[in-house]
């Protein structure tokens, strides 16, 4: 072989060796190493020389996982084990007999079990060969399924190559492909913005992103993997006697395996094993529907065998339904807090995986139509982690007689206003804004609620009495309350009262990060005011940005970007902003340009230039007052400068100023930054 060519080789074999460990850390780990440019200068390097020599391309380069050309349809791929399902569990009694069945078949007194969660994904199976992922096949009838290589090769989770010494010649590693709860969530947010259909749930997502002809579709979506077996492991290396040790061989070999499974002894700690997991399934980052548990010995597992199509060594314990039957009384309209009409459905209270449910969302009236939905129609309600229960669908055949079509209103059934709907938009909203007491109240309760502003003690009732007897309207009121006023109001004790009082001033240390997510600016959730605080520093930068450098912040898009730039050029907003300056709301920020940390230093890491006569105050005054606040005050203008303060007669500074396209403000302006 030419040399400069195995030299290439070489080049081409490191390289990708490490972009795969990078994978691996930011993945598998969750630990990114290195800075994402660092990583896509890596790839882009990859990407370069395979284009020179496209005769070095292989299989497992990190490149090939971006997607191929579509498929005309999957061929068929035979499993050689098949791929079996699980005999399922939901009371504790069947769980008692399992134990009980295995305990009498491998004639001891006391089982070793290997514990999981089980997955609410697809399940897959990969043939390694040589170390090198050569099919991914879907479950299918549990003996023949899918070639969905070109998809699975695009999930960064999966290794495309293995390092271990020696290789096993062949491991078919089995497990589910899943979409993790946040990458569902900001899958949604982007199909609604682009217009498109939303998922149902992270299973559908993930389902519908991996069975795509079009392994590009595949690429773009943030899906995961994670390891509960294998299926043929021919090899000295493949553990021959437990579960939990092919458990640690899979993590050894760089397989996601869920932190959550274990081994246990006895049917007591399964059941404690299921209310462990149980109670934990709402935080977890990932949807499961129950646990599994498999006796741990791989020998006792053999002698145990299969019946029908399950392993009779396991169970899948499964959580009690999500959905549930119930008649739907009546349809009310609700007024969010972005004037967004939703319909909310009354339901006879139903029990839904443990929690009782009398209400849940229809999100819109194309929803309901497309549902087919009628007042006192039997539906399904559906109760996933911790979100608001919906009504998934109508049980036709139990259609009453008296069932009534639902009409949206086109007025706002709080504030009277009209109830218009955008052309690109699927939610009626009242045009009442900051005016109608429905949308005055859901801002005031967002302001205070635990993750914003964490006023503990304001309720939804309490802000209620407040806005309907006209003693707040915006946030700001409710810095100007004092005790005197709470304590006049009906049903309200002096010690609720001053713990009200008391709360209110607590929350006015807080963080930038929280006050952002507070104003409740559309599109802006929790993540994203963490990331504009991040990025900005300071709420001035924040207020002064523009669509452009909005968009330099991570994971921020247009949509985000423009709602932002809406807001702050809304002049309640600001007003009402001010307002909360002035009451004494504090937070810590950081000088843009020196990152140096400052208390109440609001104007820290700027630049101004004076220029002209103002009408109130000398230039030196003016001086002062900014160097309170953190500011610089520097003789001429430059691009680095914020802001241009001018006064009467101005000289060549204000022209400059104008050229550079700087903030120019005159002392009305500047008073009022300085507020
Ligand atoms: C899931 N779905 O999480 C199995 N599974 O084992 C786990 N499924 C399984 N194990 C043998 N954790 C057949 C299926």
């Amino acid at each position: 072989m030419n040399h400069e060519i195995e030299t290439i080789q070489q080049h081409l074999a490191k390289l990708r060796q490490v972009i795969e460990q990078h994978n691996y850390n930011y993945d598998v780990l969750n630990n990114p190493s290195i800075p994402d440019a660092e990583y896509d200068r890596l790839f882009h390097e990859l990407q370069q020389i395979e284009h020179r020599f496209p005769q070095l391309v292989t299989a497992d380069s990190p490149t090939q996982r971006v997607g191929a050309p579509p498929l005309k349809a999957f061929s068929q791929i035979t499993h050689r084990i098949p791929m079996l399902s699980l005999g399922n569990a939901l009371e504790d009694a069947e769980v008692a007999a399992f134990d009980r069945r295995m305990r009498e078949d491998l004639e001891v007194d006391c089982v070793e079990y290997a514990v999981e969660p089980k997955f609410d994904g697809l399940a897959v199976s990969l043939r390694y060969e040589n170390g090198i992922l050569m099919t991914g096949a879907t479950r299918g009838d549990g003996y023949v399924g899918e070639d969905i290589t070109l998809n699975l090769r695009t999930i960064r989770a999966i290794p495309l190559r293995l390092t271990a010494d020696p290789l096993p010649a062949v491991l078919e590693v089995r497990g589910e492909v899943l979409m993790l709860k946040a990458d569902f969530m900001k899958l949604n947010q982007q199909q609604r913005e682009n217009g498109e259909k939303e998922f149902a749930n992270p299973r559908n997502a993930a389902a519908g992103s991996l069975r795509q002809l079009n392994s590009g579709i595949t690429a773009a979506r943030r899906l995961t993997f994670f390891a509960y077996g294998i299926g043929i492991g021919e090899g000295s290396t493949v553990p021959k006697d437990k579960h939990n040790h092919i458990m640690e061989f899979l993590a050894a070999l760089h397989f996601p395996v869920a932190p959550e499974c274990g081994v246990v002894k006895g049917l007591d700690a399964l059941q404690q094993y299921y209310h462990d997991v149980g109670s934990q399934r709402d935080q977890l980052p990932y949807e499961i529907d129950g646990v599994v548990y498999k006796v741990n010995s791989l020998a006792q597992q053999e002698k145990l065998g299969f019946v029908s199509r399950a392993p009779r060594f396991a169970l899948a314990h499964k959580f009690p339904a999500q959905e549930a039957v119930t008649e739907l009384l009546d349809i009310d309209v609700q007024v969010g807090r972005t004037g967004a009409l939703t319909p909310v459905a009354r339901l006879k209270p139903v029990i839904v995986g443990g929690v009782t449910v009398t209400n849940a969302t229809l999100h819109n009236a194309d929803e309901i139509n497309r549902k087919n939905i009628m007042i006192h129609d039997s539906v399904v309600v559906r109760r996933a982690g911790d979100v608001i229960p919906e009504v998934v669908s109508v049980v036709l055949e139990k259609r009453p007689s008296n069932a009534k079509p639902f009409d949206m209103p086109d007025h706002c059934p709080v504030c009277g206003a009209k109830a218009v709907r955008l052309p690109e938009e699927a939610v009626v909203r009242c045009i009442g804004g900051l005016f109608c007491p429905a949308q005055q109240k859901q801002a005031i309760m967002h302001f205070a609620s635990r993750r914003a502003m964490d006023i503990e003690g304001l309720g939804e009732k309490l802000v209620a009495q407040l806005v309907d007897n006209a003693m707040i309207r915006t946030p700001a009121d409710l810095y100007k309350l004092g005790l005197s006023a709470l304590s006049g109001l009906a049903r309200m004790a002096e010690k609720s009262a001053s713990n009200i009082v008391a709360a209110i001033e607590k929350s006015k240390n807080t963080t930038l990060a929280r006050f952002i997510y507070a104003l409740g600016i559309r599109n802006v959730g929790e993540t994203t005011a963490k990331e504009l605080a991040r990025h900005f520093g300071s709420l001035d930068s924040l207020m002064c940005a523009n669509i452009e450098d909005l968009q330099q912040v991570t994971d921020i898009g247009p949509v985000v970007a423009q709602s932002t730039v809406d807001f702050f050029s809304e002049p309640h907003n600001r007003e009402v902003i001010e307002q909360l300056r002035f009451c004494g709301l504090r937070w810590i920020e950081r000088a843009n340009k020196t990152g140096e940390s400052a208390h109440h230093l609001t104007l820290a890491g700027k630049t101004f230039v004076l220029t002209g006569t103002l009408p109130h105050m000398t230039r030196e005054e003016a001086r002062e007052k900014i160097e309170k606040l953190g500011g610089k005050v520097v003789g001429s203008v430059s691009s680095k400068t914020d802001y241009v303060i001018a006064g009467a007669d101005p000289g060549s500074k204000y022209d400059k100023a104008v050229k550079f396209g700087i903030k120019i403000l005159d002392e009305a302006g500047l008073l009022q930054l300085l507020h």
